[in-house]
Parts: structure tokens; sequence; C-alpha cells
């Protein structure tokens, strides 16, 4: 294989994690961003007619996600719409809903007015496939939750489907084989007719894209926009068959609102305020960018009455530690059941993670990213004179060790006001002395009142030197090392097991590495990596192994000495190997 080296400029400014406010947005936009960038955690609610079969379809558990039943089952049209019978949500108590979220120090909530079954859960002029005229509960939802967010201050926000609409004809179906639902008796001849009618499966699906853009998803747009006292957001998802004139029927409606917050969801090229990491939290943030990681707290955003695979209060917690650490946001998924009813597990983490927030929230709230790229025993925020220690390993000897040179004049544990620490300073690190056990019963906080502002500690790959075994012309090596995980490196076609090389200028201990993958919700990818460190004899060995998320990989190690790393992958299913950041951090 070619050997290609290329040698960067150093991007010093560029580093990982920049604690500035996305630069390239105007100021207008960032006044506009303001309230979203400080409230970091919102309530994200997936409800809609799925919440009848509940995962169920001719008594089979069907599989993925609960509201793709209709597509996974490839559940006809006319029978899918049988099931707003029983859509009753009796016990659906809006404000109760909007408090909930508040108790767990939620900011902000985004529900679905539209999944991709086209449900609308408002009074829709332009179809009778809606709340008001499909069910026997015969009420529109979204007013009385518009206006319980107004009364407890929490911001609004409306998830629609713009493209998958797989009710109304013309409407895009993303094709999905029919076996990967259930063991469909059809499928072969299912999954022959998808093939060739866009990923419908009824002909009750068939007609114009534009048609169905231009009388069904412009006017309900439109709808959400203006009916509901203004929207705060407007969460597109899934860009299934949009393109740039697809995306432009929906600007004109947009530029009326011009404090509404929209995704990079809509399709057409059109990036708008967020990018949006699903079910996965990104190896180092977007730098110039405003992002939101939104993940499920069992397995399923739309309810389904078998999936019990809960997420713990604690992984909540520190996932919302994680994510915020890195400048992002959280958005948190409850399923509602068709009666109208959060599960009860949901109100439990929601609450709990509430009494988290209620003493460690200051540590979130108006936060920018950790200065530092990455800590051994945890995450750390950042507000004016104030570092939040975010200590998920309690250190065994009572010390914990941080790259800060700035003076400290003050610590506190969130958790424990009595708290008394000693800390100590000297050779560009501070050492916080701390009681053998934490006090509190989740992640515990520390925040420190320093002077000056830190010094932001990059990984030390950024902007250094790189080699590959090649490099496509699409891609650029450069791209590894910038901090942007937004743009590739990719070997040539055919490639399918490659290596890239840094060189990070001396000899060091290093003790993690990062990689950021490209990501689409509907295309995760494992790769095959070897970590390896180049040994006195110029020996190559092995740091550590295994296979990548898909989604971005992060693995602590033991310290290893070394100058030159190589990082050897093979991609999935015989396809070229694909990598956006690599990243290398120094031990502590
Ligand atoms: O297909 C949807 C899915 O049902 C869910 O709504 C998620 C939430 O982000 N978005 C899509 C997949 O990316």
């Amino acid at each position: 294989m070619k050997r290609v080296i290329f040698f960067l400029i150093l991007l010093p400014l560029l580093a990982v994690h920049s604690c500035k406010q996305p630069a390239k947005q105007e100021v207008s936009a960032e006044n506009r961003m303001q309230w979203w960038t400080d409230a970091k955690f919102g309530l994200f609610i997936h409800w809609g007619v799925y919440a009848v079969p509940a995962g169920v379809y001719k008594e089979v558990q069907i599989k993925n996600i609960g509201e793709w039943i209709m597509n996974r089952g490839k559940i006809p049209v006319a029978e899918y719409r049988e099931f707003a019978k029983q859509f009753n949500p009796v016990k659906y108590d809006p404000e109760a809903w909007v408090k909930l979220a508040k108790e767990a120090g939620m900011k902000y909530l985004v529900i679905t007015s539209k999944h991709h079954d086209g449900f609308a859960l408002f009074d829709s002029k332009v179809t009778d496939w809606d709340v008001v005229d499909a069910t026997p509960y015969g009420k529109d939802l979204l007013t009385p939750l518009a206006e319980a967010c107004k009364k407890e201050g929490i911001k609004l926000g409306f998830y629609y489907s713009q493209a998958q609409d797989w009710t109304h004809p013309g409407g895009a179906a993303a094709r999905r084989p029919a076996v990967e639902g259930w063991a469909n008796p059809d499928s072969a001849a299912i999954d022959a007719y998808t093939k060739e009618h866009r990923g419908h499966w009824d002909p009750a699906q068939e007609g114009s894209m534009d048609d169905y853009l231009d009388k069904i998803a412009v006017p309900q747009v439109k709808e959400i926009l203006e009916n509901y006292g203004g929207l705060d957001i407007l969460w597109w998802d899934t860009p299934t068959d949009m393109n740039k004139e697809r995306a432009e029927k929906f600007l004109p409606l947009l530029a009326n609102h011009p404090n509404l917050i929209t995704n990079n969801r809509l399709g057409g090229g059109y990036q708008g305020d967020t990018e949006t990491p699903e079910q996965y939290i990104p190896s180092t943030g977007f730098p110039d960018r405003h992002w939101e990681v939104c993940m499920t707290m069992n397995d399923t955003w739309g309810f389904k009455s078998w999936d019990h695979d809960w997420k713990s209060t604690n992984d909540l917690i520190l996932k919302l530690s994680d994510i915020v650490s890195k400048g992002g946001n959280f958005l948190l998924n409850v399923g509602p059941t068709a009666e109208g009813e959060i599960p009860q597990p949901s109100i439990e983490r929601l609450k709990e993670v509430g009494q988290w927030m209620k003493v460690n929230g200051e540590a979130i709230y108006g936060t920018q990213a950790s200065p530092f790229a990455w800590l051994p025993w945890g995450k750390a925020t950042l507000k004016g004179q104030n570092l939040y220690l975010h200590v998920v390993t309690w250190p065994a000897d009572g010390k914990l060790k941080l790259p800060l040179t700035n003076k400290i004049t003050g610590v506190t544990l969130l958790a424990d006001p009595g708290f008394k620490s000693e800390v100590s300073q000297s050779e560009g690190y501070a050492v916080i002395t701390l009681p053998t056990q934490s006090s509190d019963q989740w992640l515990p906080v520390i925040k420190l009142d320093i002077e000056g502002t830190p010094a932001v500690v990059s990984p030390v790959s950024s902007g250094k030197p790189g080699a590959a075994s090649s490099v496509d012309a699409s891609a650029s090596i450069a791209h590894l090392f910038d901090g942007d995980p937004l743009n590739t490196w990719k070997p040539v076609a055919g490639e399918n097991k490659a290596w890239i090389e840094v060189d990070l200028g001396e000899e060091m201990p290093v003790a993690n590495f990062s990689i950021s993958e490209p990501w689409k919700p509907w295309d995760r990818k494992r790769q095959d990596f070897e970590l390896r460190v180049k040994d006195k004899e110029g020996k190559w060995v092995t740091v550590i192994s295994g296979k990548t998320r898909g989604s971005g990989h992060s693995a602590d190690f033991e310290p290893v000495n070394g100058r030159y790393f190589r990082l050897d992958l093979a991609g999935p299913n015989g396809e070229v190997p694909v990598v956006n950041e690599w990243v290398l951090n120094r031990a502590l």
C-alpha cells in the first residue's frame, strides 16, 4: 500500500474542546439560541396511535422501536387506522406532564405532533387522520399542553415528520426488509413491492411526494406554527426522499418565525440550528455548532408494552453530565401509553434525576464545556469563575488531580455544604484532598472558585502531523486532528483494511483514545480497531483492540509511553473504514 504523509499546520485554536460559544453564527443567532444553550436538559415525548398496539401485532412482538410498528410489521393503512379507535387517552394530564419535566430539572419539551405514521395529535384541517377526527377522545392534545408549558415556564417544541408519512398518499417511507419486523409469511412479496414503490408496502400509500408536501406537510407545519401560541422549537425528522427543492417548500413558513429553533434533519442540505446525535454521546463536541443528544430511557421511543430495558437513574445522570461537559444538550424521551400515562419507570427516573438536579443543577445550567479534553476520574463544566468537577470515580486515596494552574480560592461539595477540603498546587497540577467516601448517592460534584480563565487542555493529538495507508480524494488526513467531527478521513475505495498514524512530537504517557465516526441514525456501523504504539526498537505494540460502537468510541487504558501511535482499522461488511476525528489524551 502506498504510504501518504501529510504534514499539518498546527491548529491550536481549533482544539477539540473549545469552551467558547459557537463562533460562526451571527450575534442575533446567538441571542436566539441563548435560552436553549443555557437550558441543557429537555423532555422528548413520542406519543401516537402506535401506543395502542404497543409493540404487538397479530399477537407477535414486533422487533425494533415501537413507533415503527406500522412499517416493521408492514401493516396495511386501513388496518393501522383501526388502532385509532382505541386511542382514548382519558388519563392524559398535560399539566402533570409539564410539572414532571420541571421536577426533573428540564427546561423544555418536544412532543411528536405527527410521527411517520402520519397521525396528528392536533386538530388538522387538511386531514381526518388526527386525534380529533379519528379517535374516540376527539380533542386536540397539544392545546392544553401548550397552555401548561406557558403556565409553568417550560419552552415548547413540536416534532414533525415532514417527509415520512405512511398513511397519506405520496408520503415517503424508508424501505425496511419485512423480516426485520417479524416472520411475516408474505415477506418476499412485500419486499419485492417495497423495492418498486419507494418503500411503500400498500397501494394506498402511492402518490406524488410533492403533492403530499403541498397538501399535507406544508399546511400542517403552518398549523402547528400558528395555532399554539408560538413554538420555541420545530424538530424535523428523517429527510427520506427530501431534496433542496422539497425542503424549500417549508422555508417561507420558517421565515415568519425568526426565533424558532430548528434542527439539522429537514434535508436538502439545510443545516438548521442544531446537530442531533441520536442514541449515543459523541466522543467530542461539535465546534461552531449547537448540538443535542436525543435518547430513549429504555429501547423504544413510542410505548411498547414489553420493553423493560430501563436505564438506571445513575446512568441517566452520568449521561447528562457527559453531554453537558462536552457542550451539548440532552433531550430524554418518554413514550406515554394510549391511555395517556407516562410509564411509571420513566416517572421514577425523572423524579430521581430531579433530586440530583436540585442539588447539582448549577453545575449543568448555563455552563460551558469542560476546558479539559479528558479527565481520568470524570467530567467538568465551567461557568464564569466556577469550575465544576463531576467525580464519576471517587479517588480511593482521597486525592483528586487536575491539570489546573489557576489559583483556587474555594472548594465546595454541592451535596455537602459542611465539606472541608485542602488544595495543593504545583507543577501545573492542583490536588484536592477529599474525604475517602462521597456523600452523594449519585454523581458528586465539587465546585471550585478560581481566579482567571482556565487554560484549555487540548488532546495531545490536536493539530499533529498524521499519516495513513492512503487517503481518498474526497477526504483529508487533516480532518482527523482538526477538532471537527463533521469532516472525514477514509482510505481509497476498496481498501477495507487501512491504518492511520500520528506523531505526537515527543514521547509522553498516553492513557485514553477516542474516535468519532460518521453518523446517521439509520446506518450505524461498527469497525474493527487496534491501537498500537511504536516501541524503542521500532516495533508496533498493541495497546488496545476491539470493535467500535459505530457511533464513536472511547477507551481508557494503563498509560503507555510513546511518540508514534497507529490505529489499524477494518470497515464493516468489506467496506472502507471511516474516521472523522482521532484523539489521544495524555495520562495525568
Ligand atoms: O425514525 C425516527 C424514530 O422513530 C424517532 O422518532 C427518532 C428520534 O430521534 N428519530 C427517527 C430516527 O432517527
